[in-house]
């Protein structure tokens, strides 16, 4: 296992410097965020990136995440195009060292909260998601956190009014032409794709999402089996599901060799389809955090870990989920959890 950390590059208010501080850190997960998405990412830039990582003693082993552009997801004619340019930055990003890359397949949006600051008794506040809210919106006026700036009102009216008949099968059958040109390049150059599952992991707006859970894994395994292709394990996305068995997943698809990167966070479950995040610590949420590193530890995974969101404490005001000391908090808890998984087994 290698523990890193999420780093936005320059702008990121976290500096590399206090990142190397966390005790155990190896890396940093970042991404080139001044190329539009479907374009080729410079090599100057990639290379100052993975510069920057070496000066502050952290390497630059996993890309969160290179965007897959909605042309290749809606399957449109130019997508040929986009997936060469995509093949093109993997040829890149595996020259530089590269091992890994995270990416999604979710239709316009990804991620979805509707609270970024929602209160906990002890001070802290978090990210949140209430679907009775979700429901009530109207997904071509949004004004949802997180997502204000993402398109302008008609780019987003006119991409929901292009998915507007798609069914999961075509959305997964774009997935595995994307994958069948990409996964070659992977082998050649050493890359991992690590697939990050749907969050939350149905269906929002009428909108169809294809890596939700266990079938849906088993699907994309078979119809591109080279271990290249495989999956970002993110609990909190997978765990607001509550029909998916986290811990068997872990050790089931880390036996196989599929669990390329693992993003470790809890969440507490108001009811049946609403959750908050919170600490990492198992007895802060409802995901049995313990019960996840050992199945991992016990299916042989050797792959990438982060700590995923944070709430803000001790009156940061972060970036939604990706503040300094909650992270630092979890990072320090998961790397005591796979030492004593480790040294008892
Ligand atoms: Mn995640």
């Amino acid at each position: 296992m290698k523990m890193t950390f999420r780093w936005y590059g320059k702008n990121d208010c976290i500096s590399l410097q206090t990142i190397r501080q966390i005790p155990g850190m190896t890396g940093v997960v970042t991404a080139v965020y001044d190329t539009p998405v479907g374009e080729v990412w410079s090599n100057e830039s990639i290379l100052e990136l993975k510069k920057l990582c070496e000066e502050n003693g952290l390497e630059m082993e996993v890309i969160e995440s290179v965007p897959v552009h909605e042309d290749i997801k809606l399957g449109r004619g130019d997508r040929d195009r986009y997936i060469e340019n995509y093949c093109e930055n993997v040829r890149r990003l595996g020259k530089a060292g590269v091992k890994c890359i995270c990416y999604n397949f979710m239709p316009v949006f990804d991620w979805l909260r509707t609270n970024l600051h929602t209160p906990a008794a002890d001070g802290s506040n978090s990210l949140s998601y209430n679907h009775e809210e979700i429901m009530g919106l109207d997904p071509k006026r949004l004004s949802l956190p997180g997502w204000d700036e993402s398109y302008t009102a008609e780019e987003l009216t006119s991409l929901l009014e292009a998915y507007k008949d798609m069914t999961h099968e075509q959305l997964f059958e774009n997935l595995v032409y994307f994958l069948k040109k990409v996964i070659p390049v992977c082998v050649q150059y050493g890359v991992n794709m690590a697939i990050h599952p749907d969050d939350p992991p149905w269906d929002v707006f009428g909108l169809p999402r294809i890596i939700s859970n266990a079938a849906d894994y088993e699907r994309l395994f078979a119809a591109v089996p080279e271990n290249e292709n495989g999956i970002t394990f993110c609990t909190g996305s997978l765990g607001a599901g509550r029909e998916n068995d986290l811990i068997k997943m872990a050790y089931d698809y880390a036996k196989r060799g599929k669990i390329h990167f693992a993003h470790l966070r809890n969440i507490q479950y108001s009811n049946e389809l609403d959750f908050r995040e919170v600490g990492h610590y198992t007895a802060c949420g409802s995901l049995d955090i313990f019960g996840i590193v050992k199945a991992l530890v016990d299916g042989g995974f050797t792959g990438y870990v982060r700590p995923d969101h944070g709430r803000n404490i001790w009156g940061e005001d972060a970036k939604p989920g990706y503040g300094l000391y909650d992270r630092a908090l979890g990072a320090t808890y998961l790397n005591g959890l796979f030492e004593a998984v480790e040294k008892l087994r």
